[in-house]
């Protein structure tokens, strides 16, 4: 199987509260939009563990405790995008952490609340991508 040279797997979440807020679609219709493809999506709940080994990166962090609380809140979305560049271009469209620096016209500037519940996860490179997708999909998931 040949890719185009710099097309690109990533790893998108939409977190329990954007699945609380009802705000699935509206996160889907920017990704299409811009044109990157969703090939693979599954919703789930997380365990407080399986939160825990998710974001193991950030085991020493202070937030460390209540962000996997949050994550394993409720329901959330994972999906594998794909596209030219995409790990870059979904974190173009998601924004900041912080949803107060957020550019305006960013899913999070539009959607968050705060640093915490920023209603989506992007991957931030090639390697937590492949990782990160990993974690949630298996190789018959994802459409190629
Ligand atoms: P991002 O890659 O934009 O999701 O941001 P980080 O990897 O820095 O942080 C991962 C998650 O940790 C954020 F989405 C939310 C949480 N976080 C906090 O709760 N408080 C903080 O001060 C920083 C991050």
């Amino acid at each position: 199987m040949t890719h185009p040279a710099g097309m690109q797997r990533t790893l998108s979440i939409v977190k329990p509260d954007g699945v609380r807020k009802g705000v699935v679609g509206e996160v889907i219709r920017r990704f299409e939009t811009s044109g990157i493809r969703v090939v693979g999506m599954r919703m789930l709940r997380l365990t407080k563990t399986e939160a825990e080994g998710f974001y193991a990166v950030h085991r020493e962090r202070p937030f460390f405790g209540s962000l996997t609380e949050f994550m394993s809140s409720g329901p959330i979305v994972a999906m594998v995008l794909e596209g030219e560049n995409v790990i870059a271009r979904n974190r173009l469209l998601m924004g900041a952490t912080d949803p107060k620096k957020a550019d305006r016209g960013t899913i999070r500037a539009d959607l968050a609340d705060n640093v915490e519940q920023n209603i989506v996860h992007g991957s931030d490179a090639p390697e937590t991508a492949e990782t990160e997708i990993d974690y949630f999909f298996s190789k018959l998931d994802i459409i190629s």
